[in-house]
């Protein structure tokens, strides 16, 4: 594309659009300078209004990751033991014979492809290299499903019940918020596309108020900041709800009118003054009722009020139940009537995605499969088989995704992937934690190699990413690897001959301009600019659901409450302190630590803590500390830092454990409980104890 001179090609600048692929609410378009075959530099592209030209460290080293030393490029079979990572190159065709094989095998016993599991998640969010051949490929084997649980499955649960999808204020519109409550976000570091919109809102005049137990970036630029404990947030939108009602800072027509459940959601919030919160939140009551009075003022003025909450959060215990709650605050003071008022916490619900065309799960006929859940992979490949569990997992393919790393309670994680009649593929760029233990890596092309078209969870444009270079070495887009598997399999389904760009077009269908997307990259989704101002909500009662039927349906509370965590702050002696692991700013999960510049700008994995609870345990900052807990024991440095608030530590994630100190990351403390709703991880309802190394 947009060749800039007519020079030999080994010479020729030409700049290709694409969309990056990592998992992060802002979804940017990038373009991509490539010389002589070469990508040289990405940057943002200034067009794409979102984007605005800028993106984060990480992804402006995109070349640096894509021509990284270490990027796998050939495929690999495994030598030595389990997980000690030695691996001899083999050919494609003798890899993929072989473990179609292997795979073969096990699909041929009774019932035996559910013994096979693929795991993925969002190493890229691009909906052709996530889940299309992959999940016809899965789908015509026959393999167990798998839950994909393991970010935003409680949160967006929460938003189905409360909202109807996962829907909410257009990201534009915070520009022009007078008041904005950043819930669980530290939008710098993670969401940086929306803090430019908050920026310009402060510019002119707006409140900002962080709501987060860590001091984060972002709690540094905003006007307040409420250091609250980690899962007692729901607790605080039901004091936040009392001090509404009590000053009748309501908007009673919507609430007569668009919402369900109102009388019984208000005497739940009756029974939440500020005082019994307080006590719950380790905050102060006047904290509580100074934020209910910047919320009410904006109701008693209309001044336009927004809140951002984002999915650190909800991974706690009561997490679906406090976003059902903070998702309900809006409907109180009517605060959807405008557009620049409401709540975001995911926009994914408004992207009309052909999921079935794309996975195509007919492929199953009439076969129904167990689902795993992603959450529990530790526990799952420990289990024996039963009546109830179906056969032992045997064969893993795992692509987009570095379970070792991210997954809770790494120890049983590890002992799964570690067991030797475990059949293991990883498809990767890189040789992670988890390919260590693979008995084949394939080699996987990056975003800047193959097509693909996204969608977003921040904004409401569509993106495509056109390849920018030739595949480095022998790698191939996961999208081909499932295709030729397909084909060593013998599935000869026409669907399986479907190239990338038809895949791209089978994404949106009709629903989106295809030559507006090839010639500018992205498309911005027609919607309404304050979707909820008449009601209208994509609820089966086209009502806000304070009270939720399907829930109490299903035998749950109907109306959302604050639910302890699972590990509440207070109710160990052994383990007093209550630890939460963010993501570190300059990684993306676990994606770029290997990079050698951006790890040099995290320094090392590290624990910070309040001088309080570090001079009660005789700790100094630079100390090499063991943060343990009855799951195990994580070493790594202690940062003495006014970031974390009395009885909170934070270890910044997710460090590949091989780069640690001990060949650990934070996970190895992390459990598997689940939350309330959504069947989601609870890593940051989490106990811990502190000392130094001995
Ligand atoms: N740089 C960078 N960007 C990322 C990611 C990354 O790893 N690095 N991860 C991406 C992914 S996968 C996702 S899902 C998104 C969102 O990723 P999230 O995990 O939501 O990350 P943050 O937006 O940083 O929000 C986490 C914030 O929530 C706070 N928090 C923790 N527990 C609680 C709690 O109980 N209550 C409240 N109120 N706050 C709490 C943390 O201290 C932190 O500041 O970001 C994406 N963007
Ligand atoms: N303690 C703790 N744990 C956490 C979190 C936390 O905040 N704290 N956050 C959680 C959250 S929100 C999430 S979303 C998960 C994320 O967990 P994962 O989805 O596993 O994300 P990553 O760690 O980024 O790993 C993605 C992998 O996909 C690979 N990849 C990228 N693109 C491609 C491709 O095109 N093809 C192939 N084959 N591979 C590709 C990358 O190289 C990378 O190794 O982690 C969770 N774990
Ligand atoms: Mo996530």
């Amino acid at each position: 594309m947009n060749p800039t001179s007519s020079l030999p090609p080994d010479l020729e600048t030409t700049q290709v659009l694409g969309a990056c692929p990592h998992d992060c609410p802002d979804t940017c378009s990038l373009l991509t300078t490539v010389k002589g075959g070469i990508a040289i530099k990405v940057q943002g592209n200034p067009k794409h209004p979102h984007t605005g030209g800028a993106l984060c460290t990480k992804v402006s080293r995109y070349p640096e990751r894509t021509y990284h030393p270490e990027r796998i490029l050939h495929p690999l079979r495994r030598v030595g033991p389990k997980g000690a990572g030695r691996f001899e190159r083999v050919s494609w065709d003798a890899a993929l014979t072989d473990i179609a094989a292997r795979l073969g095998a096990i699909a041929a016993a009774p019932d035996g492809a559910q013994a096979i599991l693929p795991y993925s998640y969002a190493g890229t969010m691009g909906l052709v290299q996530g889940d299309s051949m992959s999940a016809r490929f899965f789908h015509r084997l026959g393999a167990s499903l798998l839950d994909r649980t393991i970010c935003s499955a409680a949160g967006g649960e929460a938003l189905t019940q409360t909202l109807g999808a996962k829907v909410g204020m257009r990201l534009e519109f915070f520009a022009q918020s007078r008041l904005i409550l950043i819930w669980g976000s530290n939008s710098i570091a993670s969401n940086l596309h929306f803090w430019r919109y908050a920026q310009k809102a402060k510019n002119q005049g707006a409140k900002l108020i962080c709501i987060d137990p860590r001091r984060s970036e972002t709690a540094d630029k905003c006007h307040e900041h409420i250091a609250l404990l980690p899962g007692t947030d729901g607790a605080l939108a039901l004091a936040l709800m009392h001090e509404l009602i009590r000053n009748d800072w309501l908007d009673h027509d919507y609430l007569a009118q668009h919402t369900l459940g109102w009388d019984l959601l208000r005497s739940r919030a009756l029974q939440w003054p500020p005082e019994r919160a307080a006590l719950v939140c380790g905050i102060s009551p006047e904290q509580i009722r100074s934020l209910a009075r910047d919320y009410g003022d904006c109701a008693a003025s209309r001044a336009p009020a927004a809140i951002r909450m984002n999915y650190g959060m909800q991974r706690v215990h009561g997490g679906g139940n406090a976003v059902r709650l903070i998702a309900c605050l809006p409907a109180l003071i009517g605060a959807w009537r405008h557009p620049a008022g409401g709540v975001l916490l995911s926009s994914s619900g408004n992207f009309p995605v052909r999921r079935a065309a794309l996975e195509r799960p007919d492929l199953l006929a009439l076969r129904t499969r167990r689902t795993i859940n992603m959450a529990t992979i530790g526990d799952d490949l420990l289990r024996a088989g039963s009546a109830a569990f179906g056969p032992a997992i045997q064969a893993l393919v795992v692509y987009n995704s570095n379970p070792v790393a991210i997954a809770p309670d790494s120890a049983k994680v590890v002992r799964g992937f570690a067991r030797e009649d475990l059949f293991t593929v990883v498809l990767e760029h890189f040789q992670t934690d988890t390919a260590d233990y693979a008995d084949y890596i394939l080699p996987a092309t990056t975003q800047l190699e193959h097509w693909d078209v996204h969608m977003s969870y921040g904004h409401t444009d569509v993106l495509l990413n056109r390849p920018a270079i030739a595949p480095l070495g022998e790698a191939k887009p996961n999208s081909q690897i499932f295709r030729e598997l397909a084909s060593h399999m013998g599935f000869d389904e026409p669907c399986f001959g479907d190239d990338d760009l038809a895949l791209c077009r089978t994404a949106y269908g009709d629903a989106v301009d295809f030559d507006e997307l090839l010639g500018n990259g992205f498309a911005t989704l027609a919607s309404a600019q304050a979707p909820f101002a008449a009601g209208n909500f994509p609820t089966p009662s086209g009502k806000c659901e304070f009270f939720s039927a399907r829930l109490a349906t299903a035998g749950l509370d109907g109306l959302p409450d604050h639910v302890p965590n699972h590990e509440a702050f207070g109710a160990s002696m052994d383990y007093p302190l209550a630890m939460i692991s963010p993501p570190a700013r300059n990684f993306l999960n676990s994606t770029f630590v290997n990079v050698k510049s951006l790890r040099d700008l995290e320094g090392e994995p590290l624990l910070e803590m309040h001088a309080a609870d570090a001079a009660a345990r005789g700790l100094q900052n630079g100390d090499t500390v063991r943060v343990f807990n009855q799951r195990g024991v994580y070493r790594c440095k202690l940062r003495v830092s006014n970031r974390a608030r009395p009885g909170v530590v934070n270890g910044l994630g997710v460090w590949w454990r091989k780069l640690g100190l001990d060949g650990t990351n934070v996970n190895q403390l992390t459990s598997q409980a689940l939350t309330d709703i959504g069947r989601a991880p609870t890593f940051y309802d989490c106990l811990v104890q502190v000392a130094a190394e001995t």
